[in-house]
């Protein structure tokens, strides 16, 4: 019996459950766990439980026992589902996408990164050296986007900050030819440079002499950070960043951690910069004239009327500038980044007509979602549509209605900016969604001590309540960066930092549109994202992430319970249950089967395939089990599928004893 159908290690999909309860689901995802089978199935859903160590199941021997298989050959594993994406995408020319969810640290970026690292050793047998050169810089872009995405967090020491989704583009003959990525609203900062690098960069080597990284929390970590350096230039290297661009990029890091240690101070009325050196140290790095510098971040310029002004910022708008100037730098170096990485890795010279359709692998791997007791804007404009958007319109106009959806009420406040608060954005919300059933906050329930007044808003999502904060929505959604630096970018002589600002060209009296809100422009980017998945054939990772110390022998029961609820891996189960698990050719089936029966052992004579697999099912008993279809017999369950195996097994068991009677004439 092979070890996926032994109840040894449990029930290796979750649909072969005597009863579908969440008892003995959560029995059954445990006693894996225990034995080390961090992989399970819910027919073809793949379920993994992070295991926090090391697992020696990701070789090349184990790539070579996936490689064209069946699922349900094999136990379950990553590649399985890497391997059903690419098969049918290749034998039935569909685009097909992974969608990897789970919460933060539940394990996607590594789902993610093993499912490339198969699709990359599986193609390209002939070794094209222009598909090999592909593949590598699919691979490389991977560390360079981590370095700058990712960031140590108290529930992961490399978690995501960003959302990404990759689309893998393959010719005719199933071999990579090149790729496109996009990347969803990013937050934080990242570290480790080597001692020259960082002299050059005005940079100290103690991390904590940095106040924006200090902020960030804890800087030990378990991760390298020189190694990783070194590992992301050369990585640049390999993709094709240029030597001027590289350099940019680290001037760029250094400017955000010297803006950091910027500090304000005031003399009477005038608003001063108490360290000036850092001025300079800034003209520097971003190839600009210091007084320029200084101007940017103590003035802004005004039209009133037909008259332009400089107007000086008070002690606390030039902080705010100063932190919302870091932000943004820092989001359009990684966009940019990720532009760079686009146009190199995009398909060129591919002519459809010559060489056949280019069909697409997409692998998304968004950002965990994370219930915190207050959760904040970013958490909200995530994870409305991670959990919802697939099955809950309820929700979806909730939050995206044109007139009364969270989304409008919020960027009408901002359209009022200065004037309206948090406060009175929720009002506002209040009074729109006041018969919402979904929605609820302290004025429209009272009794409800959970949700503080002037501050919270509860929505009901299809996996549970989540608490929301109204604190910062305003700010973050506003995210408004003075024209002033951007201006002062654009006139950078430094011809890549130039490049990353082209806004900055326009003069004051020319700047009237308003510029998108982010979640105006998160939800557009959401929109496509979800119109994107919807052409393809989607197969599914579930992380679940065993405890909160990233231990790999504690399996905390009432948290991973909670994470297969919200996952509605439970609901998953009795949907696939109802469905069918398995359909093959007929072909393809007798080829695997025939042994187990009279009639099509060795040759069947009769009229069809189809009829000869209907007489090998009828004879074992499981006509009430299948479907023919035109060309392919579907199998409801599972089960029958691994009673067909298993007689299999004992077939060739007695055909191998048969042949070595035979051979030593002991028959
Ligand atoms: P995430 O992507 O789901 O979180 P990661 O994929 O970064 O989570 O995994 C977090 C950590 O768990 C990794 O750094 C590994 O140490 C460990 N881990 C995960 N999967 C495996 C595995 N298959 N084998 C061994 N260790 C693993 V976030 O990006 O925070 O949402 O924002
Ligand atoms: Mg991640």
């Amino acid at each position: 019996m092979a070890e996926h159908e032994s109840l040894e290690y449990g029930k290796a999909d979750f649909v072969l459950l005597d009863n579908v309860s969440l008892e003995e689901f959560m029995a059954n995802l445990k006693l894996r766990f225990e034995k080390g089978r961090i992989y399970s199935y819910i027919g073809e859903v793949v379920v993994s439980v992070n295991p926090y160590r090391a697992m020696n199941i990701y070789g090349r021997d184990t790539i070579e026992q996936y490689k064209g298989r069946e699922l349900y050959e094999r136990p379950p594993h990553l590649f399985a589902i890497a391997d059903a994406a690419y098969k049918a995408m290749k034998r039935r020319n569909k685009d097909t996408c992974i969608v990897i969810s789970g919460e933060s640290g539940a394990g996607k970026t590594e789902a993610s990164k093993y499912i490339m690292q198969y699709i990359a050793a599986i193609t390209n047998p002939s070794q094209r050296a222009e598909v090999e050169r592909v593949k590598n810089m699919l691979l490389k872009s991977n560390c360079v986007l981590e370095a700058f995405g990712n960031a140590k967090t108290n529930r992961n020491d490399n978690s995501s900050r960003f959302g990404k989704y990759m689309d893998i583009n393959f010719d005719f003959k199933g071999d990579p030819i090149g790729g496109h990525i996009s990347n969803y609203l990013l937050e934080k900062l990242v570290k480790g440079a080597p001692d020259a690098q960082l002299r050059a960069l005005h940079i100290q080597r103690d991390p904590t002499a940095y106040t924006y990284i200090k902020v960030g929390g804890q800087i030990k970590s378990s991760i390298n950070d020189s190694a990783d350096f070194k590992a992301v230039t050369d990585a640049m290297k390999v993709i094709g960043f240029t030597a001027e661009e590289i350099q940019t990029v680290y001037k760029i890091l250094a400017t955000i951690l010297h803006l950091g240690n910027l500090k304000f101070g005031s003399d009477g009325d005038v608003t001063l910069i108490e360290n000036s050196k850092l001025v300079s140290v800034l003209g520097d790095l971003l190839s600009t004239k210091d007084e320029n510098v200084e101007k940017a971040l103590l003035y802004r310029t005004v039209a009133t009327g037909r008259d332009v002004i400089d107007k000086q910022h008070t002690h606390q708008e030039a902080s705010y500038g100063r932190d919302a100037l870091a932000k943004a730098i820092y989001e359009r170096l990684f966009c940019w980044i990720v532009g760079r990485i686009n146009d190199i890795i995009e398909v060129k010279n591919y002519d459809a007509r010559v060489h056949g359709k280019n069909t697409v692998i997409g692998v998304l791997d968004i950002y965990g979602f994370e219930i915190f007791q207050n959760n904040s804007f970013v958490v909200f404009v995530y994870s409305w549509k991670q959990i919802d958007y697939f099955n809950n319109q309820i929700i979806v106009d909730l939050v995206e209605q044109q007139h009364k959806g969270i989304f409008a009420v919020l960027d009408e406040a901002c359209m009022n900016v200065g004037k309206v608060t948090d406060e009175m954005f929720l009002q506002a919300l209040n009074g729109k969604l006041a018969k919402h059933a979904h929605y609820t906050s302290r004025k429209l329930s009272p009794t409800d001590k959970n949700l503080e007044f002037d501050r919270d808003f509860r929505i009901r999502h299809y996996a549970g309540d989540v608490v929301y904060s109204v604190v910062g929505f305003i700010d973050k959604n506003k995210d408004t960066l003075f024209q002033d630096f951007k201006r002062l970018l654009y006139n950078s002589s430094n011809p890549v930092l130039k490049a990353m600002w082209p806004e900055g060209k326009l003069s004051i009296t020319e700047v009237t549109k308003r510029p998108l809100t982010a979640a105006t422009l998160f939800k557009n980017s959401m929109i496509s994202l979800v119109e994107n998945l919807a052409s393809k054939e989607p197969y599914y990772v579930r992380c679940i992430k065993p405890n909160d110390v990233k231990s790999p022998l504690l399996f905390e029961h009432e948290r991973c319970k909670h994470q297969v609820e919200y996952l509605g891996l439970l609901e998953n189960v009795r949907v696939r249950r109802a469905g069918f698990a398995n359909r093959q050719t007929y072909p393809r089936f007798l080829q695997r089967y025939k042994m187990i029966s009279e009639f099509t052992w060795p040759n069947h004579d009769l009229s069809s395939d189809k009829e000869a697999v209907k007489r090998l099912l009828q004879g074992c008993g499981f006509e009430h089990d299948v479907a023919y279809g035109k060309t392919k017999v579907f199998i409801r369950t599972p089960r029958t599928i691994f009673s067909l195996e298993e007689q299999r097994a004992e077939m060739v068991k007695r055909i191998v004893l048969f042949l070595q009677k035979v051979w030593r004439g002991t028959l």
